[in-house]
């Protein structure tokens, strides 16, 4: 051990106690609770550090950390995944940083990639890779890739794929696992075929209720008999006419590190959901209970709990849908923009099963939102583009924010959701910080 004193990021601070990281950061004195807005020293402390001067500090409330200070990136990367952001390297997991998910549909180099366990072995030829279908069926199928690309119908969608951790590292106390912020989210276009097809062709007994799903990839312990995880949907979800058996991405091969060549693909869902290097559908007769469907994982507390609550796992349910989200794309977040001219501001948002009915931008912290352009998704569970003319009333630190609201009306919120024990479903607005000059 080294006798430096080890350095402390700024998320560490605010993570710990915002408001006392506020005042250690910036000299604001936490007052009457989160009312204690920025004022003279402190506030001076502030603009100092993001560069300018701060039009809307009245708005700004505490315990925030300025989008300024909290984004960061590192340059550290895998081959074929350039630009992307890893936040481990024992099991791989990759984060796409917001700029790189401003195209319609992610390139597969920008695409993220989570992993539970190792990788598999690579296969000389996608084609011969096979999946058995067992359990509650009446006929128990061996398929190959080219037996599905040869005996289904073969269709293309696109489709946003989201972990369900991503956003973790907003949680306070935080959650164990990967601090995914923004970007464990992607638009893909998926070919393949309905799993629904294919069930069919098994025939599912009445007694069938869920779908298990098992991978190729050894368990990080690589103990042979045990998965590094294996989650399932209800039989109503498996056969969903969205989801599929996927092994094309982007007109290429489902590539390896995205679970070719052959995954399963849920929209809207949790991405566990969707296994990779798929090896196995065993239909249940009961909820399936593989690794990541038990305990606390993937589940969320019955009812809002207070931050850093224990919550008992009778009280904890499966997640279902994802919340209703959205990225904004460009411009990055630290950059400097014209005080003069409007600036176009775009990004994607996505509702799990549902749709996006509106998009909103804010540039003073929520007191007052734009109405932003929303287009309608390219097919049902494909992201939308939303985009929207800013213009500043002064030069200074603006942060721009994004709302999406759902078809039944449900609004992301503007800061961090309920917590929960293991830190899903983070869908609080994306803020970014410009500097108008
Ligand atoms: N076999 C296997 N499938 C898996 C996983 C895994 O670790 N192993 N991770 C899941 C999780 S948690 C997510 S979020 C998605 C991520 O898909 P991607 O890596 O293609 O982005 O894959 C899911 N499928
Ligand atoms: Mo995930």
């Amino acid at each position: 051990m080294s006798d430096h004193k080890k350095e402390r990021g700024i998320r560490d601070l605010y993570a710990e106690d915002p408001e006392r990281a506020d005042w250690l950061v910036f000299g604001r004195v936490p007052d009457q609770g989160r009312r204690g807005f920025l004022k003279g020293a402190g506030l001076a402390a502030m603009a100092a550090a993001v560069g300018a001067s701060i039009p809307f500090a009245r708005h700004l409330p505490a315990g925030l950390i300025p989008a300024a200070l909290a984004d960061t990136t590192t340059d550290f990367a895998i081959l074929g995944k350039e630009g992307l952001i890893v936040r481990n390297d024992r099991p791989i997991n990759l984060e796409t940083p917001p700029t790189l998910l401003d195209a319609d549909v992610t390139p597969i180099k920008h695409f993220f990639v989570r992993n539970n366990g190792l990788l598999p072995e690579p296969v000389a030829d996608p084609d011969a890779w096979s999946f058995t279908i067992d359990g509650e069926v009446e006929n128990p199928l061996t398929l190959s890739v080219a037996d599905l690309k040869r005996d289904f119908e073969n269709i293309t969608i696109q489709a946003q794929l989201e972990c369900g951790g991503n956003g973790r590292a907003g949680y306070n106390p935080p959650a164990r696992g990967n601090q995914w912020a923004l970007g464990a989210v992607g638009n893909g276009e998926w070919t393949g075929v309905r799993l629904a097809e294919v069930l069919n062709k098994a025939g599912l007994k009445p007694s069938a209720v869920y779908t298990g799903h098992y991978g190729a990839d050894p368990h990080l312990s690589q103990d042979p008999n045990k998965p590094s995880i294996s989650r399932g949907v209800p039989i109503a979800k498996a056969m969903n006419p969205y989801t599929m058996l996927v092994w094309g991405m982007n007109g290429e091969p489902l590539p390896y590190l995205n679970g070719g060549p052959l995954r399963v693909l849920a929209p809207g869902w949790p991405g566990s959901c969707s296994q990779k290097w798929l090896t196995r559908i065993w239909v249940r007769d009961r909820i399936h209970d593989g690794p990541g469907m038990t305990g606390m994982s993937y589940r969320m507390p019955r009812h809002r709990v207070a931050p850093g609550t224990k919550v008992p796992t009778s009280e904890m349910e499966i997640m279902q849908s994802m919340p209703v989200k959205s990225v904004i794309t460009f411009p990055d977040t630290n950059v400097k923009v014209s005080a003069s001219r409007p600036l176009e501001v775009r990004g994607h948002a996505w509702a799990g099963d549902r749709d996006v009915k509106e998009v909103y931008v804010s540039i003073d912290y929520g007191a007052s939102w734009q109405r932003a352009n929303l287009a309608a998704p390219a097919n049902k569970y494909a992201w939308q583009r939303f985009s929207a003319a800013v213009q500043f009333p002064d030069s200074g630190y603006f942060e721009i924010w994004a709302r999406a609201v759902d078809d039944a009306g449900i609004s992301q919120p503007m800061v961090v959701p309920g917590w929960n024990p293991r830190g899903y479903l983070n869908n609080s607005c994306h803020r970014i910080a410009v500097v108008a000059a």
